[in-house]
């Protein structure tokens, strides 16, 4: 009786020091610090959404998951098109990115630089909140990387220090600078607009020496925050391409964390990237039109096109989207295209 007793607290504290440590041998897998690959400044939403998932992370986990933001594309050398490469090695851990950055090197995340495809919000939500966002989220499994959260840049609008763009014709010649990603170019040459390709931290300087006419960005999440009537007074609201974020982490760097600390992350990506996307969103859509109002107030000159422009616009671009289907993957676009119709 007695020996078994005892031999059951033997085996009892074996079981509980075995348990603490492997819990030991787990933690001490984990970085000291992760590293997360942001393009833009810390100050802009985009940002700022980046460092409250640090936040939430490390709070929540007390301290066991540290994460640093490198914002500005630091962990690329600039290089924002570099990103999902570095992201894939490992060298950043976690990124918040944009799809336009990644679409060189992914191709069907081109979906969402389709020209004048995305109407607007409600269309974005049906697509990655649908069968192509899980469709999205396998394929970058595959390749080595989990997505926990959709969050946004915006739709991207049009600004220049020339002239008031109001058809297509008035982007004649004009030196518009886009993201290394190819079919921008395509979409600006089919527009008449001369463009040219640079990071973005090098397109600023481009804009405060006005070595370009235009560039073209969300309103709230870029424009509004870089001040960008510096430069530019013109801004067109033409909706030509929405712009999502994705929260994401290494596929290995995720494995190596418990299951709490896994839930930990997933919660806290879509708590901040809900939370940013809400921010970017403000200010853009009678009644509430304030952001546009900054605009104006800044001495900006505000061109929001009707649907009847935007379609001259659309038509001049419809051999470039024909080109891109291919690129992206006919079955992709056309579910995109379904969820599309259907969320109208
Ligand atoms: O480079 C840009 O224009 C930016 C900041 O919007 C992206 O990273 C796609």
């Amino acid at each position: 009786m007695y020996q078994t007793r005892r031999f059951l607290i033997v085996l009892f504290s074996l079981g509980l020091s075995l348990v603490f440590f492997m819990g030991a041998a787990m933690a001490g897998n984990y970085k000291k610090e992760y590293k997360m690959s942001v393009v833009v400044g810390p100050k802009l939403p985009w940002g700022a959404g980046a460092t409250k998932f640090t936040e939430l992370v490390r709070k929540r986990s007390n301290g066991r998951i540290n994460i640093k933001v490198y914002t500005s594309s630091s962990l690329m050398a600039g290089r924002q098109t570099n990103e999902f490469l570095i992201h894939r090695q490992g060298v950043a851990d976690f990124c918040f990115a944009s799809t336009i950055n990644w679409s060189s090197t992914i191709k069907p995340l081109n979906l969402f630089n389709l020209p004048f495809l995305f109407p607007d919000y409600k269309a974005l939500d049906a697509v990655t909140g649908g069968e192509v966002g899980k469709d999205i989220a396998t394929m970058l499994h595959k390749k080595g990387v989990t997505l926990l959260a959709w969050g946004e840049n915006g739709f991207r609008e049009l600004t220049n220090s020339r002239r008031t763009i109001a058809k297509p014709e008035d982007l004649k010649g004009l030196k518009i600078r886009v993201v290394g990603t190819p079919i921008f170019i395509d979409i600006m040459k089919a527009l008449g607009a001369n463009p040219v390709n640079m990071n973005w931290g090098d397109a600023q300087v481009a804009f405060q020496q006005g070595v370009v006419d235009g560039q073209e960005n969300p309103v709230v999440a870029i424009e509004i925050p870089v001040k960008i009537w510096q430069f530019h007074k013109y801004i067109t609201i033409w909706h030509y391409v929405i712009d999502p974020l994705m929260l994401t982490v290494n596929n290995k760097v995720m494995s190596g964390f418990t299951p709490e600390d896994q839930k930990i992350i997933r919660q806290a990506a879509v708590e901040a990237a809900t939370e940013e996307r809400a921010i970017v969103r403000k200010g853009l859509i009678a009644p509430d039109l304030s952001a546009l109002h900054t605009l104006k107030q800044h001495g900006m000159q505000v061109t929001v096109l009707d649907d009847a422009v935007r379609l001259q616009f659309k038509n001049k671009t419809r051999k470039v989207y024909g080109k891109w289907v291919p690129v992206v993957g006919p079955e992709l676009v056309k579910k995109a295209e379904a969820a599309i119709a259907g969320s109208r």
